[in-house]
């Protein structure tokens, strides 16, 4: 009977973290079935053209078609419609949408409008490549992400990510919609079946925190019979990749591993994490999210490469397995 592994989370940390499970289950030869429940908090309408940015850089990545440089969008891409569009001015010159990257999104925007659930856009754009993975939106309703201002106002996720670098101070963030949204079936089905449930190194506030804001999801993970192992995208007080600090900052959380898992909070005392993996250099920190009940052990977080990744990933497993 396979081993049922789910990974939770979104973006380039969990594309990569998720490449890494693949990769140790590879090499280990283990009979192991891996799914993983996605963000969609990042997603935005441009040009009329649904863009699911966490979704598509796992995509690309499983699939090797990603661009490994800047972590988003494919390889060997070129910008002619880009150019058009610019000239149309139907999007945003800071936000770039390649010619491969296009086909993508207009595909997944006809299924939406013929009247595809996003789980079935994952389905059939997952269905090209042998991804050896299951992707499913954590809802397949739209809880777009949006951006509290300083002056009152609210901007796309996007738009404070990507045009402003989140260098404009968030008052907060709030997923519209997210109220009324559901979580998907695949990602109910995966975490309930699951013998494994590992939380991506990814960003805490805006990958990780969506997922958990839909409502259910939480009782969800709080109830399955998985031990839920996290990874920190914090290492030594600084975020890996992205702009963690800025959207940590912003709902009052330091920006250190201890205080992420703190924010995530133990399942035995109400929230989800029974496990937590801390880079090396936060070794100091163990003993204190020990202390609130989340088993702890610091390892080498960097992802580099291949080896790297897989052996990330057969450590939050081993800490798993000694949990369950
Ligand atoms: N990030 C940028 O910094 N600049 C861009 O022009 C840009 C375009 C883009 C297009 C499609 C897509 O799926 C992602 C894109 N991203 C871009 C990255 C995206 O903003 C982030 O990957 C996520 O939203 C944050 O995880």
């Amino acid at each position: 009977m396979a081993q049922r592994i789910v990974v939770i989370g979104g973006g380039v940390g969990c594309a990569r973290f998720v490449k890494g499970v693949r990769e140790h289950v590879r090499r280990a030869g283990l009979d192991a079935r891996i799914d993983v429940v996605v963000n969609t908090a990042d997603d935005w309408w441009v040009s009329g053209l649904r863009i699911a940015p966490d979704h598509d850089s796992i995509l690309y990545a499983l699939a090797g078609v990603n661009d490994a440089e800047r972590g988003w969008g494919r390889a060997d891409e070129s910008e002619r419609v880009a150019a058009e569009l610019a000239v149309w001015g139907t999007a945003p010159d800071w936000f770039t949408l390649g010619d491969l990257d296009l086909g993508t999104h207009i595909a997944r925007t006809a299924w939406l409008r013929g009247g595809a659930t996003v789980s079935e856009v994952y389905r059939r754009l997952g269905a090209r490549w042998q991804l050896g993975a299951t992707l499913h939106p954590a809802t397949d309703d739209e809880i777009d992400t949006h951006v509290l201002l300083e002056d009152g106002s609210a901007i796309h996720f996007q738009e404070w990510w990507v045009r402003h670098r989140a260098q404009v101070p968030a008052m907060g963030f709030l997923q519209h919609g997210i109220a009324l949204a559901q979580p998907s079936t695949g990602a109910l089905g995966a975490l309930e079946l699951a013998d494994i449930v590992l939380f991506a190194p990814s960003n805490p506030v805006v990958s990780i925190g969506p997922i958990l804001a839909v409502p259910g999801m939480r009782e969800a993970l709080r109830g399955a019979r998985a031990p839920i192992v996290g990874v920190s995208g914090i290492i030594g007080g600084s975020a890996v990749r992205g702009m963690a600090d800025a959207c940590l900052a912003a709902i009052g959380v330091e920006t250190s591993a201890a205080a992420v898992a703190r924010h995530y909070g133990a399942r035995g005392a109400g929230g989800v994490l029974d496990g937590w993996l801390v880079a090396e250099e936060d070794e100091a920190s163990v003993s204190s999210i020990r202390d609130i009940g989340i088993e702890t052990r610091a390892v080498p977080l960097w992802m580099r490469d291949d080896d790297t990744s897989a052996q990330l990933a057969a450590d939050a497993l081993a800490l798993a397995a000694d949990l369950a």
